[in-house]
């Protein structure tokens, strides 16, 4: 037993479908969730920048005493999983693999999609998985990059979305049987780009997948939270404004006690030694 919190970090409150995934699957666990808002998107940005703003996020986490840190972002995994994965002595789980591998067990023709942020796509690493793992797979990949403007715009039941969602994925209609969501946000257009991809294909949520691995990897070392001990409220960090954070995290999790707070990374950090 390991009663410490998980540690998650994203970009932004993205990050927060992957929470919701482990309230529902692990409900005795305690988050600790660092959110660079004041820094958002990062699927934009140069790979250079991606890096050191998510080792900021990394040294900030490893100061609350977690157990296990989860990087709760596609973009960030992309370009430094790999890197904190072997730097740290506990367990650090990205997104992709999860993701990669879910898709690998639902395609039946091998033609796989992902979607995600201009940095996901371009870092190639799905493919560079998926194919490291089923070297017979077709993997087509495509940067959405109206998609996460949409979602945090609220308007992701809109015409405008259904549009823009129709328009995008039109290169990958016909072509796979399963396509891998490959960012935080998409989870919210889901019920639309089933519609244009067709029942029939095969919709990877990366983020649910990934709190499969974390079960499995709590399970494996022996680090599961104590379900008799009482529960501690889950606490949110972000570097932008605590309440608008609240507002939609409030909105989107499940009904238990959570504390949000504003942090300045860059004057924590001072604090710690790495
Ligand atoms: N969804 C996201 N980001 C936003 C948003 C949203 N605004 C409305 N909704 N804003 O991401 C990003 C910029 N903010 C962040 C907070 O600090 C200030 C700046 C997706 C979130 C996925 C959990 C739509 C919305 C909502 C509540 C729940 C879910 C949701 F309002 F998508
Ligand atoms: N969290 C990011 C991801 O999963 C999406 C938002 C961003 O670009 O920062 O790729």
């Amino acid at each position: 037993m390991d009663n410490r919190p998980i540690g998650f970090l994203d970009s932004g409150v993205g990050g927060l479908t992957v929470v919701r995934e482990l309230m529902r699957q692990l409900p005795h666990e305690q988050v600790v969730y660092i959110g660079d808002s004041a820094r958002a998107p990062y699927g934009p940005r140069p790979a250079e920048q991606i890096k050191t703003y998510t080792w900021e996020l990394v040294n900030f986490l490893r100061k609350q005493d977690v157990k296990m840190i989860v990087l709760a972002c596609n973009t960030a995994t992309a370009v430094v999983w790999e890197d904190i994965k072997s730097q740290l002595d506990i367990p650090v789980i990205g997104v992709i693999m999860p993701g990669a591998s879910a898709a690998i067990k639902a395609t039946r023709t091998g033609k796989i999609g992902i979607i995600g942020t201009p940095m996901t796509v371009q870092s190639d690493i799905y493919r560079e998985k998926i194919t490291s793992l089923a070297p017979q797979s077709q993997v087509e990949s495509l940067a959405c990059p109206a998609f996460v403007p949409i979602v945090e715009s609220n308007q992701m039941n809109s015409p405008l979305a259904k549009k823009a969602v129709y328009e995008t994925l039109a290169p990958l209609v016909g072509q796979v049987d399963t396509l891998i969501l490959g960012c935080t946000h998409y989870p919210l257009l889901r019920p639309i780009i089933q519609n244009v991809m067709g029942q029939e294909v095969a919709l990877v949520d990366s983020g649910a997948e990934s709190v499969r691995d974390i079960s499995v990897l709590l399970n494996y070392f022996g680090i599961n939270r104590d379900p008799r001990q009482p529960a501690q409220g889950h606490r949110f960090y972000t570097t932008g404004g605590a309440d608008s954070f609240a507002h939609i995290a409030g909105n989107w999790l499940p009904d238990v006690p959570f504390t949000v707070n504003h942090i300045d990374l860059v004057a924590s950090l001072d604090e710690v030694t790495v």
